[in-house]
């Protein structure tokens, strides 16, 4: 059976890809949801609602376990629909957190976002389970998913608002930077350049695929991968199938196409 991912639109590619890559015997059912894209600005009883919809559809496409690709959506409805299901539904918020507590030296991270991920205070939560002594210093960045889905992923502009957002979070010293948004490891080298070498990025998408590949082998439900079908990947969208191929294609080492 294939995983579920879900994301509000793109940027969850960015985690359908790190999964190809790390667990690359799985299929993978992909919904974006294309037609109601941003979520980050969405209220969490509507993202909660968005997300059983999703949910629903992927189930009825018999996964096996469902990744919530989208940060804002794992935010707001993991806790709400994980025990409604019969199958393991993991979020990116969770594996992030654990590898920036385990990374931090100062014990300063911070964590960008959208305004719904970084005002939902869900890393803190984490984090501070994890380490009470860790503090953390949240930043929303909604300008950066138009400037990713724009293709703008080296420019000027691109680096001129990614030091405007991330200044504060140098002035406070963090020493870890969760790149808390589906769409930031597209412009993380802009980011790098920005926060300097001395800080260290976590990649949620990766975390997740690990976590993933951890949670099927102990649950015993990992593909073995026949490799009889020679495209495992189906995508699915509510709208504007033309441009999310397009943005597929400029990400994915695949020609995309669309169920
Ligand atoms: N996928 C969203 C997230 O990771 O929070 C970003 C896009 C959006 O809905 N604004």
């Amino acid at each position: 059976a294939p995983i579920g991912v879900f994301d509000s639109g793109v940027g969850g590619l960015t985690v359908a890809r790190e999964i190809m890559r790390n667990l690359p015997s799985e299929k993978i059912v992909y919904f974006g949801d294309t037609a109601r894209v941003p979520y980050g600005s969405k209220s969490k009883d509507t993202v909660i609602r968005y997300s059983r919809q999703i949910i629903h559809f992927l189930e009825e496409q018999q996964v096996k376990a469902i990744v919530i690709a989208c940060n804002t959506a794992s935010a707001f409805a993991l806790d709400a629909v994980k025990d409604e299901l019969d199958i393991p539904v993991l979020g990116v918020i969770e594996a992030g957190a654990k590898v920036a507590a385990k990374e931090t030296r100062n014990k300063r991270v911070g964590v960008i976002g959208t305004l719904g991920t970084v005002g939902s205070g869900i890393h803190e939560a984490y984090l501070k389970q994890l380490d009470p002594e860790i503090t953390v210093i949240g930043k929303a960045c909604p300008l950066f998913v138009p400037l990713v889905e724009e293709g703008w992923l080296h420019d000027p502009v691109t680096t001129e608002i990614v030091s405007r957002y991330l200044q504060e979070l140098k002035d406070k010293e963090i020493d870890t930077l969760i790149l808390g948004c589906t769409h930031y490891p597209l412009i993380r080298s802009t980011i790098r350049e920005v926060m300097g070498e001395g800080v260290r990025l976590v990649n949620p998408a990766y975390e997740t695929a690990l976590q993933l590949k951890a949670l099927l082998a102990e649950m015993d439900i990992s593909s073995s991968g026949t490799g009889e079908e020679d495209f495992p990947y189906r995508f699915y969208v509510s709208d504007l199938a033309d441009e999310f191929k397009d943005f597929a294609n400029s990400i994915l080492p695949y020609d995309v196409s669309m169920a």
